[in-house]
């Protein structure tokens, strides 16, 4: 007999954090960035450094920029260059081991996960635009079974933080998580499925394991490139990358500029 199917309450994440977590002030961040070249201008900007000693397992390419910022602990993970290509270790399954290995490693009140996706000019997006994810989902593991199909999109919920969108001019959209840069006609209805307005390759990944150790997790992508447009992705995505980790670094700045002195509660 299969299990009953479960309501969406049961699907999306709840964090139990108790009510004295929610109103402490904030004090351990993790920020987790894929490529080096979206970490950069925020080392640069919360002026961290890199470890010299390695907090992870030997012989990961694992990165982490750490340092002290408005009174916040800021550790940068950065999943490092593959050892075997040597490109940017992007992708669901480097985000997830980097995420669990330094939520256990630093135990922070926060993680967020900033970086660069693909927008849906038919939903609003542009290029440059900065959204903050309310859920984030799968759109590549197709399970078409009873109850795995809803395991397989994954769905859960960012950290509420009405106040910080209040404060701060971003964007707000559901953001979908596939191991492809580009976009096959299965995953295109996936993702309009999920409501998406933003494409990435690590979101979901991320909020799966913030999910299972109960940490709370805000999701910042910045546009690199229109998804439903004539340019081909990886040109358009090339082209625009350096200009646009400017504004993600700047993005995120004002997220933590907020995020500052305040708790959970008060996001
Ligand atoms: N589709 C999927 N991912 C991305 C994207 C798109 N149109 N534009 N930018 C990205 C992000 C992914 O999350 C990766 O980290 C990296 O940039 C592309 O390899």
């Amino acid at each position: 007999m299969s299990p009953p199917p479960p309501n969406e309450d049961d699907v999306i994440n709840h964090h139990d954090s108790s009510s004295v977590d929610q109103k402490r002030p904030i004090s351990t961040i993790v920020i987790i960035i894929a490529m080096q070249t979206e970490a950069l201008p925020l080392v640069d900007s919360f002026q961290l450094t890199e470890d010299v000693n390695s907090l992870f397992p030997k012989g990961t390419p694992w990165v982490r920029y750490h340092g002290t910022y408005k009174g916040l602990n800021i550790s940068i993970i950065w999943p490092g260059k593959d050892a075997v290509t040597g490109v940017d270790s992007v992708g669901t399954v480097s985000a997830s081991l980097v995420t669990y290995a330094a939520i256990q490693a630093l135990q922070p009140d926060l993680v967020i996960n900033a970086g660069t996706a693909g927008g849906f000019k038919a939903k609003g997006a542009c290029t440059g635009d900065v959204y903050i994810a309310s859920e984030v989902a799968f759109h590549d593991r197709r399970i078409p079974i009873p109850v795995f199909d809803l395991y397989g999109v994954g769905l859960r919920r960012g950290c509420s933080t009405p106040n910080l969108l209040k404060e701060l001019d971003l964007k707000v959209g559901k953001l979908s998580t596939g191991d492809s840069l580009d976009m096959i006609p299965h995953d295109e209805a996936s993702i309009l499925a999920n409501d998406a307005v933003v494409k990435d390759m690590e979101g979901a990944a991320v909020g799966y394991v913030t999910d299972l150790l109960k940490v709370p997790a805000i999701f910042v992508k910045a546009v690199t490139d229109i998804v439903d447009g004539d340019k081909p992705t990886s040109e358009e995505f090339l082209n625009n990358l350096s200009a646009v980790t400017v504004a993600l670094g700047k993005a995120v700045t004002q997220v933590v500029d907020y995020i500052s002195g305040k708790s959970l509660a008060e996001l």
